[in-house]
């Protein structure tokens, strides 16, 4: 496998050059236990530990490499490989666990759910686990992280009135490809295919029981992934996925299955939502006017602070592209945030 089918791009060769001088090879991460990883590289598939320095000088959890990760690797005479240096991610998706969550789950980190990601398929069904609100929450944390989102309506064959839904929800996400399909029948994963480019990675997030796994094998042709009913996995309080590993398409392209993703995990993401572009709202204050939408308008301190560095101009662009979504202009104010916080430390609790 050479390196761009891995995923491999100019970014990540500008931050390797100082490792390669050391005798280093680039590898990516397909799969993290604790304490091994399984890498790829150029020169074939390693076992890899982790050097004590990485794990020594990690601020937090988010500082050791993940599936999806880039690493620079050192190749040793046992056939196995040390990890010494992890390589900034290009994207990360990840999610904050501070304030309520952190009250509620007992967490107090990043907790990184994909590394250099480019298409995220939000899976939902279009059975019971249908809710509209979620789906808003999953295109806020896959447009914080800097990924491109595609929303995935699968279980058609259990639904009469797809067509409606899928007007609803192009009406709140504006701009994202939307796919009604049945992964159990056969030609509607046909669609799916072009997302999948050489040396492009796509991660598909969704609850637990909405047939994450079921697509993936659809699209591989065969039963790659263990997959089951739902009352089977959620009576038992589990995920029938319980790891992240990258998967390589026959034609190219890079596929990541995850454990479903539980409703506590999401409601982090309604606080996150309230808080997650403070950076921009602390900019704003000093806009001229007091409804500055940050485009054109004379005296914006936003735009200010994307031309000399200080904002990065995607980030803007994610944070536009939100406000749109969710015409949420109003949410702005600290005291709804507050309210909002309320709520759903409330709700959680029940
Ligand atoms: N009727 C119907 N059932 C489906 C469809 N796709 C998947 N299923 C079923 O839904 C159940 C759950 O599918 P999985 O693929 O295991 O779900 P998952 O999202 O991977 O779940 P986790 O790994 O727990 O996160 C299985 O019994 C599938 O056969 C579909 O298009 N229609
Ligand atoms: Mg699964
Ligand atoms: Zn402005």
């Amino acid at each position: 496998m050479t390196l761009e089918e891995l995923g491999w791009s100019p970014f990540f060769a500008e931050h390797f050059k100082s490792h390669r001088d050391k005798g280093l090879v680039p590898g990516r991460v397909l799969l993290a236990h604790k304490s091994e990883l399984q890498v790829f590289s150029e020169k074939g598939n390693f076992t890899a530990k982790i050097a004590g320095k990485i794990r020594y000088n990690a601020e937090s959890n988010s500082n050791l490499p993940v599936t999806g990760d880039w690493v620079a690797l050192r190749l040793l005479p046992d056939g196995s490989a040390l990890i010494e240096a992890l390589l900034p991610r290009k994207i990360t998706v990840s999610r904050l666990t501070t304030g309520f969550r952190k009250k509620l789950v007992g967490q107090n980190e990043v907790q990184v759910l994909g590394a250099n990601i480019d298409v995220i398929f939000i899976v939902t069904g279009l059975d019971r686990d249908y809710n509209l609100r979620r789906l808003e929450r999953y295109l806020t944390l896959v447009y914080n992280s800097g990924a491109s989102p595609v929303i995935i309506l699968n279980k058609k064959d259990l639904c009469d009135d797809y067509e409606e839904k899928i007007l609803e929800i192009e009406s709140i996400a504006i701009g994202v490809p939307v796919h009604a399909i049945t992964a159990r029948g056969d030609d509607d994963l046909q669609e799916l295919l072009p997302y999948f480019k050489k040396g492009h990675t796509v991660s598909l997030l969704g609850s637990s029981g909405v047939g994450k796994s079921t697509i993936i094998n659809k699209l591989l042709g065969f039963e790659r992934q263990k997959t089951n009913p739902i009352s089977e996995a959620v009576n038992k309080g589990q995920h029938t996925t319980s790891n992240r590993e990258l998967i390589f398409m026959p034609e190219g392209g890079i596929i990541v299955d995850n454990p479903g993703m539980r409703e506590i995990d999401l409601l982090a993401d309604d606080e996150d939502v309230a808080g997650a572009f403070q950076d921009i709202d602390d900019l704003a204050q000093h806009c001229r006017f007091n409804d500055c939408r940050h485009d054109s308008e004379p005296g914006c301190a936003v735009k200010q602070a994307v031309d000399n560095g200080e904002l990065d101009a995607e980030r803007l662009r994610n944070f536009k592209k939100m406000q749109q979504n969710n015409g949420r202009d109003n949410r702005r104010s600290g005291a709804f945030r507050a309210e909002e916080q309320e709520k759903w430390y409330r709700k959680a609790r029940r």
